[in-house]
């Protein structure tokens, strides 16, 4: 029969899966394989990722793949989070532990390198929105420290493509996770030179670029020997968790915005180039690269990231909620008046998250949200408020209206955050697939494999596939004063 079988690894903030998916006859079906969790560590006031565990759980997914019986799979790829990279040495070790995007060593490097490149040209060279987190300004500031790592390494590889490195020993970077970086010309698709050069980053510790369903190479002799398997290949999908996720969307046409929820919330619209304007730029929307030629014209909301951190901080406390008691407090205490920006600098780090929401109201001036109920509402209703303003700038950049919006991934387990969004932006809001990323995974998978025609017939798959839950708007009108409100505190 005509199956074919395709493993994806998908590496998030807060948690990695490794999801098996057999397609067959147009319809594909997933399952876990292998769940964890994907914990920052802080070593001596440093925020690092954990990557050799990461890498052993991946050893551990192909493993219990293969010994649950399906030895039999066509390909493997893996998809991750954005902007962060590990280095190599001469000898293609990995020099130290691989920062996280939200360590403080990036505290202030915006302006250093503004000094240097003024932002707009920045803006207008990469199309990629201005955060502090993006890997230009990683790099920098190990320039401007005088970084003994950076003196040393020979070449740069972020996540997904070091983890590709690991398995086959092959080094090359895929183009949806190098958009990310802010140092890729977004019309050229390479390496953008002037700006490396600019701010003293060495040009050769870049690879080459490879497009989205590159075959990288085969499991490599050492791993099929310590796992036990047959040399299977590796593909270069989506390196990017988010272009994953955003060709998971289940739409049929071509004018839809959607909602990758995660620890982020990625809300945007696909077009065919990128937009590069006044506009664009003051209202901060990143282009981004994606599957089948596609941008991604997105922007990066902080996202549930200040829920988790919420639960870590009540963890702590022994409190000991999970994410769906959290919600029903949340519906039980009802639309409260107050209102945080999520993007504020405020809530970028770790830390006592709901401590920090009580501060920013009250430094406001506003209500100050008491229970846990209060507190996850507050920031559910901020979230949705921040998606309305979104949409709205969408809207007024491209000139087009934007009815419909696709949430998918984790976060639309979340039911009040979808209600909120339909209710609050006034749109309808199409919920599905929740393992976004992983299904946008294998569908790539899929169309490098050449069992999958093109972007289309993939979305098309994975509306035949997976269940979607529709949302209305339900009394938009109550959420005008508000949006009014919350738009007076975000300035
Ligand atoms: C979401 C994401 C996002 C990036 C961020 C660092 O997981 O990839 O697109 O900006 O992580």
């Amino acid at each position: 029969e005509d199956a074919v079988k395709m493993l994806a690894f998908d590496f998030g903030a807060s948690s990695g899966r490794a999801m098996l998916g057999t397609l067959r006859k147009g319809h594909l079906e997933i399952r876990e394989i292998h769940r964890f969790s994907n914990d920052a560590v802080n070593v001596s006031g440093n925020l690092h990722w954990d990557t050799l565990r990461l890498l052993y759980e991946i050893k551990q997914g192909i493993l219990k793949c293969v010994n649950g019986g399906d030895s039999d799979i066509a390909s493997i790829a893996i998809d991750t989070w954005g902007v962060d990279f590990g280095l190599l040495d001469e000898r293609g070790e990995l020099i130290g532990n691989p920062y996280h995007y939200r360590d403080k060593r990036t505290l202030g490097m915006m302006e250093k390198v503004f000094e240097i490149i003024p932002k707009e040209q920045l803006y207008m060279k990469t199309g990629i929105q201005l955060m502090e987190l993006n890997t230009v300004f990683q790099l920098f500031s190990m320039i401007h420290g005088g970084s003994a790592q950076m003196q040393q390494a020979k070449t740069l590889l972020l996540t997904p493509d070091l983890f590709n490195y690991f398995l086959t020993g092959v080094k090359a970077t895929e183009y949806s996770i190098a958009s990310t970086t802010q140092l890729l010309d977004p019309l050229k698709k390479q390496w953008c030179g002037e700006i490396i050069q600019k701010l003293g980053i060495p040009r050769d510790i870049f690879t080459d670029i490879v497009m989205p369903g590159t075959v990288i190479g085969n499991l490599s002799a050492e791993i099929c020997d310590e796992l036990g398997v047959k040399p299977i290949p590796v593909i270069a999908a989506a390196g990017h968790d988010t272009q994953a996720a955003v060709a998971s969307v289940p739409a049929c046409g071509e004018d839809f915005a959607y909602i990758s929820c995660g620890t982020w919330s990625l809300m945007g619209v696909e077009t065919d180039s990128p937009i590069l304007n006044d506009k664009s730029f003051s209202m901060s929307f990143t282009n981004e690269g994606g599957i089948d030629n596609k941008i991604t014209f997105l922007k990066n909301i902080m996202g549930l990231w200040l829920i988790q951190e919420c639960k870590r901080q009540w963890d702590r406390e022994g409190k000991n909620l999970g994410f769906a008691a959290m919600e029903s407090m949340a519906r039980e205490a009802g639309p409260v008046s107050c209102f945080i920006d999520p993007d504020d600098r405020l809530f970028v780090s770790p830390g006592n998250m709901p401590e920090r929401i009580k501060r920013y109201c009250c430094d406001t001036g506003q209500y100050v949200p008491q229970s846990v109920g209060e507190v996850v509402m507050c920031i559910c209703q901020s979230l949705a408020l921040k998606y309305r303003m979104t949409v709205e700038s969408l809207e007024d950049v491209l000139g087009r209206k934007l009815p419909v919006i696709h949430m998918v991934g984790g976060g639309i387990k979340d039911k009040l955050l979808c209600s909120l969004t339909a209710d609050v932006t006034g749109r309808e809001v199409i919920a599905g697939p929740v393992e976004a990323t992983s299904v946008g995974n294998l569908v790539i998978q899929a169309m490098a494999l050449g069992k999958v025609k093109n972007l289309k017939e993939a979305r098309r798959i994975v509306g035949a596939s997976f269940p979607t839950e529709v949302f209305k708007p339900r009394d938009s009108q109550m959420w005008d004063r508000p949006y009014e409100a919350f738009k007076n505190i975000i300035r």
